[in-house]
């Protein structure tokens, strides 16, 4: 972790500088709370470790990386104006179009002069006695507000794994989650890609069209079904912007915060083999995830129905992938489906058809080591000149992880959710008065529409602002016994489907020695809402506000 004390000199020459609300993070919850938060008259200031705006979006620029949810659905939707007139040129946006339109709201709102770039916050400290959170940034900001608000993103902390000899290895090395703006050229080199998350399944058809031969080092089969992108349809354009508030409505009370078919009303149980095909071709076919996952009522929550979508895709798996001793390996077979983030594709199985592509098995024979010349398992060595790192994020914690939060002689943020994050309603953190969290653990976060999410709770914490402005309080904080019920009532959902049942990031068993806690509450954004909308309600149920 970085902190002041290893910082040169010059860089900490301090600047006060005072506000009413200090964000952190630039990304897409970062600037929508910098808009609604000086409607509501706030002195505010956003802090971003980039050098521009974008958060994911600015770093995440590997080949092919896409939203896996439709542009016309993952947009602001707090400005009908903005909604109506950005035109997206494809049914899914690639990396560059969403960064494009990132930029363009924050020219548009004029949020830029208030986001300071190319600064990263080190610490924030809460002071009983005045009420006031000061930071402190790597560049000698000591920043004082009686709020703070951590926009710092569920998937910004990138993670090389702890395999011996990262260091020394040779070629040129890259991690998905912080790729060169200048782009990698893999023309004609030997490459290996280490990972086959929705990172890696989007960068290898890409990285294969261009290298002389790809070694992808596969540990768990993922499943993926193809997204069928293309060009915008203009008719469905044209529908969806002549009803788009109603759609958006529609999608916050769905589980997903995401438009797409009606509820299931059936058990994949209790339709015939035929019938369940039919559906799942359909699906299939319309290419959306929340489409196939939602087929059938009880996919995520009964084994034996989940198995019959997962042996579908795996099928598919088969027909498309000529080998079949690759295709079994591309089956994903150790975790049920939706267990882990499933993926959209363009082409990913095709291209284990590919002659210059090779499945390399890394769960029956692991990396023993990285090599300076490429990577070793067990059973051979692979010379590679350029090395691909698609293996994940220190998710959901590690952002806010690296900053040193904690009310002033209290324990760091860290130290408290040492067994796993706490939290109320994945907002407020008890013992740590007037901070916020935005689609922090404990709320669906990634489970739903990321987008509606972080608007969500963004209008969520300023309407509590106002209310405990209006009310005289300047404290607010969570209830103990609130943040503990909320984390139980978390695990209890959680456990009542087949979502924690995979080695996945969704429960930190990516990072070594991180504690094994569900971090989502997966019972549908819908059901969120209405929780905290009722909290809001009756007057801030669980938050004690005083001061
Ligand atoms: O990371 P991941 P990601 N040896 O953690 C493997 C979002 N996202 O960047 O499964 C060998 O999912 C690891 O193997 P295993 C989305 O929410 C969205 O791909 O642990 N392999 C796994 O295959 C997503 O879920 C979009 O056995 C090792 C891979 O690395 C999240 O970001 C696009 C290893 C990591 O997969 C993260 O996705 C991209 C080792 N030592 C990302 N260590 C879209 O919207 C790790 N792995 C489409």
């Amino acid at each position: 972790m970085q902190n002041a004390a290893n910082l040169p000199a010059a860089a900490i020459a301090a600047r006060f500088e005072r506000y009413d609300v200090a964000i952190v993070g630039g990304g897409l919850a970062g600037l929508y709370a910098i808009h609604r938060l000086r409607k509501q008259g706030l002195r505010v200031r956003a802090f971003e470790a980039g050098s521009g705006v974008g958060g994911t979006w600015f770093w995440n620029r590997y080949p092919g990386a896409r939203c896996d949810v439709e542009s016309l659905q993952y947009s602001y939707s707090f400005s009908d104006e903005l909604q109506q007139e950005w035109s997206w040129p494809e049914r899914y946006p690639t990396q560059p179009e969403i960064l494009k339109y990132i930029e363009h709201v924050a020219e548009r709102f004029d949020l830029v002069r208030d986001v300071q770039l190319d600064t990263r916050v080190l610490s924030a400290e809460f002071d009983n006695a005045t009420a006031m959170w000061t930071l402190k940034t790597d560049r000698g900001h000591v920043v004082t507000a009686p709020y703070c608000i951590m926009a710092t993103g569920n998937l910004s902390t990138p993670r090389l794994p702890d395999i011996p000899g990262v260091q020394s290895f040779q070629g040129d090395w890259y991690h998905s989650g912080l790729w060169p703006h200048e782009g990698v050229d893999f023309t004609g080199r030997r490459v290996g890609v280490i990972g086959t998350g929705s990172s890696g399944i989007q960068m290898i058809p890409i990285i294969a069209q261009q290298a002389a031969h790809l070694f992808v080092f596969q540990r768990t089969a993922n499943f993926s079904m193809p997204a069928h992108n293309g060009p915008m349809d203009a008719q469905q354009e044209r529908e969806f912007k002549s009803n788009y508030p109603k759609l958006r409505e529609a999608a916050r009370n769905s589980p997903a915060g995401i438009v797409d078919y009606p509820p299931p009303e059936k058990s994949a149980m209790e339709v015939s083999a035929e019938e369940r095909e039919r559906t799942y071709e359909e699906r299939w076919r319309h290419g959306t995830i929340v489409g196939m996952l939602s087929a059938y009522k009880d996919l995520l929550v009964n084994k034996d129905a989940n198995d019959t979508a997962a042996e579908f895709i795996r099928k598919k798996i088969r027909g498309i992938v000529r080998d079949p001793k690759v295709a079994e390996l591309l089956c994903p077979t150790d975790h049920p489906l939706a267990s882990k983030r499933p993926c959209l594709d363009s082409h990913y199985f095709e291209t284990y058809n590919r002659d210059n592509v090779t499945l390399v098995d890394v769960r029956s024979d692991p990396i023993a080591a990285i090599t300076p010349r490429g990577v070793r398992t067990g059973k051979a060595e692979y010379a590679l000149a350029t090395l691909v790192f698609a293996t994940g994020f220190d998710a959901m914690t590690g952002a806010m992880h690296e900053i040193d939060i904690r009310a002033k002689d209290g324990p760091t943020l860290a130290e408290r959710w040492a067994q796993g994050p706490q939290t109320y309603l994945g907002i407020m953190v008890a013992g740590l008065p007037n901070l916020f969290m935005v689609t922090g653990p404990g709320s669906p976060s990634v489970y739903a529409q990321m987008i509606m999410g972080i608007e969500y709770h963004i209008d969520w914490i300023a309407d509590c602002l106002g209310h405990a402005r209006s009310h005289g309080h300047t404290r607010i904080e969570a209830e103990l016994d609130a943040e503990q019920a909320w984390g139980e009532h978390v695990q209890q959902v959680a456990a009542g489907t087949l979502i924690p049942r995979a080695n996945s990031w969704y429960v930190g068993a990516n990072i070594p020695g991180k504690p094994r806690v569900f971090m989502l509450y997966v019972g549908g954004f819908d059901r969120y809402k209405r929780r905290c909308d009722r909290v809001a309600a009756d007057g801030y149920v669980g938050l004690r506000m005083t001061g």
